[in-house]
């Protein structure tokens, strides 16, 4: 099966054409309460372009089959497109390796493999896994579980009131009995972008591996995982244009070589027998039963999207929505960013005085507006901020100025509802 081609003009000199962008998502040019969609829920998952739903159904009219078993046609094209996917996303990400990258079904299940499959053979009581206040459930439940199976101790590093992590506090949570930090890239709920690369060089000193969470971080930045120096960086699919359950847990080479699989069957094996069975070699020693295959293939077709566009270009792009959805949102009275970070993404989160943030959402889906409103599966960072949840904006690169506006002028109305003053 080819890849199809994207429509996008890779040349960074072109100018960042936001509409040829949208025509590329069929969702966009569609109504929600007879107003035009504006999609703002891009942290949660983000909209598919055209290249990518077509390669999923071209898969299923043309490919279908089975993976590395099949000696016919079928098979041995569906594995090619597959094992292509996994280049690109090699690509994606700056891998030295392909078979460094395994596919799961998303950042969470990236991130419990590695509590699993590295961290229960390696913790004990005496260790200590470090992460952060910002992060997202994901990032923090398969630690409290690892710790509940090792007696390990689980700390969490400080953010500051504009949400970000303190460097010299995280310096002082890491010790010698550290043995894993695991770190948002970006927060979903704040936007930060966190100082991943200095973070990862003051905990190696420590001696600890780290995982980043990139959930946040793929959509939106180049990312190199040599150049960043982590051990592990997990992201999911669906937030970067691709469909959802498939995601990308990539490690290093050797603590993958070294590690036990994390589940058991069929692939995922040398030779079995009841007496011994042997694994199969990385990355297919982590891939037990049928994978996602057409999930692969699509967001391989997505990664090509995104760097066809250019991943440097989106940011800047981006940038510039969030500073001036950032400027339009403060200038309504009441209302407050949740999430000031001198460096951050393109996510808006806010409270509004006088008006909770459920019911903004609602108001503002009959106007066609699509935001997540409470806690953002990150209960600990709103905790922080004293707040039970947030109206939550997420920007992605086919988001205009008009949409801010839009949602400003939402905003607006809301408050008049609720009859605050102008
Ligand atoms: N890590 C971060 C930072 C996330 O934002 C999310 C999902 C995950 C991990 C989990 O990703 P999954 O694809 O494995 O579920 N965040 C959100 C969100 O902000 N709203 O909905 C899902």
């Amino acid at each position: 099966m080819s890849a199809a081609p994207t429509k996008v003009d890779a040349s960074s000199t072109t100018p960042f054409d936001v509409e040829r962008i949208r025509s590329d998502f069929p969702i966009l040019s569609s109504t929600v309460n007879g107003s035009p969609l504006v999609y703002l829920d891009n942290a949660a998952t983000s909209q598919k372009p055209q290249v990518v739903i077509d390669s999923i159904r071209e898969y299923y009219e043309t490919t279908n089959a089975n993976i590395h078993r099949g000696v016919h046609r079928l098979s041995v094209q569906a594995t090619d497109a597959y094992e292509k996917a996994r280049r690109t996303l090699q690509r994606f990400i700056g891998a030295e390796r392909a078979e460094e990258l395994i596919f799961v079904r998303g950042a969470t299940e990236g991130i419990n493999l590695v509590a699993q499959a590295w961290g229960r053979s390696t913790l004990t009581e005496d260790d200590e896994v470090l992460i952060t206040c910002l992060e997202h459930h994901s990032n923090i439940v398969p630690w409290q579980l690892l710790c509940e199976q090792t007696g390990a101790t689980l700390v969490v590093a400080p953010i500051n009131d504009d949400g970000e992590i303190l460097v010299d506090e995280f310096q002082t949570h890491l010790s010698e009995n550290t043995k894993i930090v695991a770190l948002a890239h970006v927060s979903n709920a704040l936007g930060t972008i966190n100082p991943v690369k200095e973070l990862i060089a003051l905990a190696h000193k420590a001696g600890a591996k780290v995982l980043i969470d990139g959930a946040q971080a793929a959509p939106h930045m180049t990312i190199d995982v040599q150049d960043l120096g982590c051990d592990f960086y997990a992201f999911t699919g669906h937030k970067m244009l691709g469909p959802t359950g498939i995601g990308i847990l990539w490690g290093r080479h050797e603590l993958l070589e070294a590690m036990s699989p994390y589940q058991g069957g069929g692939e995922m094996i040398r030779s079995v027998s009841f007496e011994k069975t042997t694994y199969n070699d990385i990355p297919h020693k982590f891939e037990a039963g049928t994978p996602n295959i057409v999930g692969a293939i699509g967001l391989g077709v997505a990664a090509d999207y995104l760097l066809a566009i250019g991943l440097d270009r989106i940011a800047t792009y981006e940038h510039e929505l969030l500073t001036y959805g950032t400027e339009r949102l403060l200038s309504i009275p009441g209302l407050s960013l949740i999430g000031t970070a001198q460096s951050k993404a393109s996510i808006l989160s806010f409270v509004m005085e006088g008006a909770d943030a459920y019911s903004i959402g609602t108001m503002l889906d009959e106007m066609g507006m699509a935001v997540r409103t409470g806690h953002h599966c990150a209960e600990p960072v709103m905790a922080r901020f004293g707040v039970d949840g947030t109206v939550r904006a997420s920007l992605a690169l086919y988001n205009t100025r008009e949409e801010i506006d839009a949602l400003v002028e939402g905003l607006i109305k809301v408050r008049r509802i609720f009859d605050l003053s102008e």
